[in-house]
């Protein structure tokens, strides 16, 4: 599930409500759906889309979603860092970014510019999240330290997704930070030790 980070009001939140609703206060959609079991990590992505074709619709007919394709990025990817530089810098797009993780973990860092109050809000993302970034919201986003990600993402219009780049530089500000990981492994440990 994911966690929040508000860097510059040292405050974390990994209770699912208060992630949800924060981001809801904040005009984010986000929520936890349960992933497909049974469903190979090395699934194709007709597989995939198939394996999610219900909720697919059912997200289709809520934003006026067309197309849904998955996205797989791992270290091996061919030009991984090119297209991570595309990412990392704060951007908007003319359209929503929907995000459903299918595995890997990633960073978005939402610039929230709601009712003038400008924060930063870090989200980290993984298996079973579902994230909507409403069009001309300012994000950027990074991959955690595993470098791999692998996502369901819906498009109203392809060409909408063409990012606008702010070159606001407010991205350097932010180190890319994941808990995740250390998270799960102590949660992982206080169960062993039981
Ligand atoms: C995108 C992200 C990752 O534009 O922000 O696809
Ligand atoms: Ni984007």
């Amino acid at each position: 599930m994911a966690i929040i980070n508000i860097p510059d009001e040292n405050q974390i939140l990994q209770d699912y409500d208060k992630v949800r609703d924060f981001l809801a206060g904040i005009n984010i959609v986000y929520e936890y759906w349960e992933p497909v079991a049974d469903l190979p990590q090395d699934a194709s992505t007709e597989e995939v889309l198939t394996a999610y074709s219900k909720r697919i619709s059912e997200l289709k007919s809520r934003g006026g979603y067309v197309t849904a394709d998955v996205i797989t990025v791992n270290k091996n990817t061919p030009g991984l860092d090119a297209m991570l530089a595309k990412f990392n810098i704060e951007h908007r797009h003319d359209e929503d970014e929907v995000r459903y993780i299918l595995s890997g973990r990633g960073l978005f860092h939402i610039h929230s510019q709601q009712q003038q109050r400008d924060q930063v809000v870090a989200v980290e993302v993984e298996a079973g999240d579902l994230i909507c970034i409403p069009r001309n919201t300012l994000h950027w986003f990074d991959l955690c330290g595993d470098r791999k990600i692998r996502a369901i993402r819906l498009f109203q219009d392809v060409s909408g997704w063409t990012p606008h780049y702010t070159h606001s530089a407010i991205d350097r500000k932010y180190e890319p930070v994941c808990w995740g990981p250390r998270y799960i492994q102590s949660q992982t440990t206080a169960i062993a030790e039981k």
